[in-house]
């Protein structure tokens, strides 16, 4: 099948094209017809633009065409810009040829918003339902937040990396673990990449990592999956202060870029994006349970912030924020307590608009102090051997967080379900599509 090669995005069809021949490439939204002019409205990844078709004006065989063409059909369309006062974007193309490269059956659900379809099917039809444009606009979004993070962290001096996701010992707890077959033995999937990226400090000093981690968590709620990109950063010779620190950048820079790369989509679609200034406010595990007790909410001292919890704290402080030191035995073994005071820890939860975002601290580096951290888990170091190997050999004190790209895209995009910035998510009850 021979077809000209896309020249422009819809979203780049503007009047000062006037006169410029241009080839365009995707699917047919809808036809209207009105006797001796039809409008094609086409529709690409980036947008919308419409094609004017007079009939005596174009070949016997373009006419012919357009008037068999269904929605969805997949076309290429070479044609000439002209600037116009209907149409209303105030551009339109006259094609000059158009091929059709697939035909498109009637769709499954609805993507023009006239009928809602439940998130349940939409799912099971996911790679149609991602044709909708409020799909396109999402995962556009999550690139360029994606980006925003990537720049924040090659600015200050980490660079990327990419550690194993079959592994051999847990590393956040043993319960929410996959197992995997590996030929003779078990294995697991990786829950985050928490031991290899400490490790990594002592050679590379700043990485990050933007990759899948696994959890065997049994409960479905609308903030949790089973699989999720977990954006990972360790440093050393830091504390947990200096990548609290980065981590905001990270926040402010991706509130920023989205807030003017997609300003017209997100008055579209009534999203207003306020980018939050730094510092964020801190307050302590015991400054949130004071705050709690305050507004009828009791959490025995020990206990994590529930949900609810952090929905009120949001209420009351309303910008993002973080909750630090958190009590030690909370948090997971490598996670350094205070010297002063060492019930409590150098740790960070950052929440945003109720929920948790990131997480993070300072580690230990000390090796028999990681040993003992093991063993009053009831964790046995003999296990973790080939970790602890490194701390032998100059282990600079660092510190570092995890933060969920999904859970970001709801706080980011006001989307209750995280399925929904998700193109294909892996929940208690879906491995498929
Ligand atoms: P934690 O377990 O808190 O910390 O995870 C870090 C962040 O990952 C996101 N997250 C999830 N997102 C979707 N579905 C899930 N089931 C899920 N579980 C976690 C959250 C959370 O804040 N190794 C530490 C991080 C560190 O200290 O560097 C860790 O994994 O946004």
């Amino acid at each position: 099948m021979s077809f000209p090669r896309k020249t422009h995005w819809t979203k780049d069809i503007t009047p000062e094209l006037d006169g410029k021949e241009v080839v365009l490439a995707g699917w047919v939204w809808d036809v209207r017809d009105i006797g001796s002019i039809k409008f094609v409205i086409l529709r690409d990844r980036e947008g919308f633009v419409q094609l004017t078709i007079k009939k005596g004006t174009v070949p016997d065989s373009v006419w012919t065409i357009i008037s068999s063409l269904n929605r969805e059909d997949a076309v290429v369309v070479k044609g000439i810009v002209k600037a116009s006062k209907i149409a209303k974007v105030g551009v339109e193309v006259f094609p000059s040829e158009i091929h059709v490269v697939a035909k498109s059956k009637a769709l499954p659900i609805d993507i023009w918003g006239s009928v809602e379809t439940d998130l349940d099917t939409r799912l099971r039809f996911r790679s149609v339902d991602l044709k909708r444009p409020v799909n396109s606009f999402i995962f556009r979004v999550e690139s360029e937040v994606v980006r925003a993070i990537r720049d924040t962290l090659y600015g200050r001096g980490f660079i990327e990396v990419f550690t194993p996701k079959i592994i051999a010992t847990s590393t956040e707890g043993g319960a929410e673990l996959f197992t995997v077959q590996y030929f003779e033995r078990v294995a697991y999937l990786a829950q985050s990449p928490q031991l290899y990226k400490e490790e990594l400090t002592a050679s590379l000093e700043r990485v990050f990592e933007i990759a899948p981690a696994y959890r065997a968590e049994k409960h479905n709620t609308n903030y949790h999956l089973n699989e999720f990109i977990s954006v990972d950063i360790e440093e050393a010779f830091a504390n947990y202060i200096d990548v609290m620190d980065i981590l905001e950048d990270v926040i402010v820079n991706v509130y920023d870029r989205v807030s003017k790369a997609f300003d017209n989509e997100l008055n579209k679609y009534g999203i207003e994006i306020k980018t939050p200034k730094k510092p964020f406010r801190k307050i302590t595990y015991d400054e949130a349970l004071n705050l709690l007790s305050k507004r009828g909410l009791k959490v025995e001292w020990g206990e994590d912030v529930p949900k609810n919890g952090m929905e009120l704290l949001s209420e009351e402080i309303g910008e993002p924020f973080f909750i630090i030191h958190f009590p030690t035995d909370l948090r997971a073994f490598y996670t350094k307590p205070i010297d002063n005071d060492p019930r409590i820890s150098e740790s960070f939860d950052l929440v945003i608009n109720g929920l948790e975002i990131a997480s993070g601290s300072s580690r230990i580096h000390v090796k028999e102090q990681l040993i003992e951290a093991l063993r009053k888990r009831g964790l046995n170091p003999d296990s973790f051997e080939s970790h602890l190997m490194i701390y032998d050999y100059g282990m600079p004190p660092h510190a570092g967080w995890g933060m969920g790209l999904y859970r970001l895209m709801m706080v980011l995009l006001k989307r209750d379900n995280i399925r929904e910035v998700v193109l294909y998510s892996r929940d208690r009850y879906r491995v498929e599509p």
